[in-house]
């Protein structure tokens, strides 16, 4: 099913210039990037954003940490594209996290672990991700061009 996804670069991937390596296995995958953008977040987003940890010991870092620098919020689409994309981040904790992820090749640290995207375990979490960051105005619609190949 097309769906989309809410994907964000944290500042450690930002200031570790991962933000075109993110976009680009994305893009390579099939995926339609729909909206962007860079941005530093207050702490009333990073608390709307991670609501459902406000009782987790680590909390207040979290909130700290993702309001601490800039930000890369994307919206991407595509078949099933909150699946892939949770796939090709990896597991949360990088220890675990495959190689050939994004976590697996480019994080070692839980609390650093350069991307968010919404999880498909937790329903409608990516329309819920999506409106906290972008507006319906400024989420694009067209097509790619090789959308043809890439589905039957
Ligand atoms: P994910 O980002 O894989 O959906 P969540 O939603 O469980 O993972 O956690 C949100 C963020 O909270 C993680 N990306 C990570 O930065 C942080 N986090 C999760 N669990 C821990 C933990 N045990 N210790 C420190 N930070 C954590």
């Amino acid at each position: 099913m097309t769906e989309r996804t809410f994907v964000m670069v944290k500042p450690d991937g930002v200031h570790r210039g991962l933000v075109g390596e993110t976009i680009s296995r994305l893009e390579a995958r099939g995926l339609k990037l729909v909206a962007a953008d860079v941005r530093q977040l207050d702490e009333e987003t990073a608390g709307e954003h991670y609501a459902e940890h406000v009782d987790k010991p680590f909390y207040d870092d979290l909130v700290s940490f993702i309001t601490s620098g800039p930000v890369v919020p994307m919206v991407w689409e595509g078949a099933d594209a909150t699946r892939q994309v949770r796939a090709m981040i990896g597991e949360t904790d990088p220890l675990d996290a495959a190689s050939g992820t994004v976590r697996g090749d480019f994080a070692l640290d839980i609390s650093r672990n350069v991307i968010h995207a919404s999880d498909h375990e937790d329903e409608g979490a990516n329309e819920r991700e999506i409106s906290i960051f972008f507006d319906d105005d400024q989420l694009t619609s067209y097509e790619r061009l090789d959308e043809t190949w890439l589905y039957e």
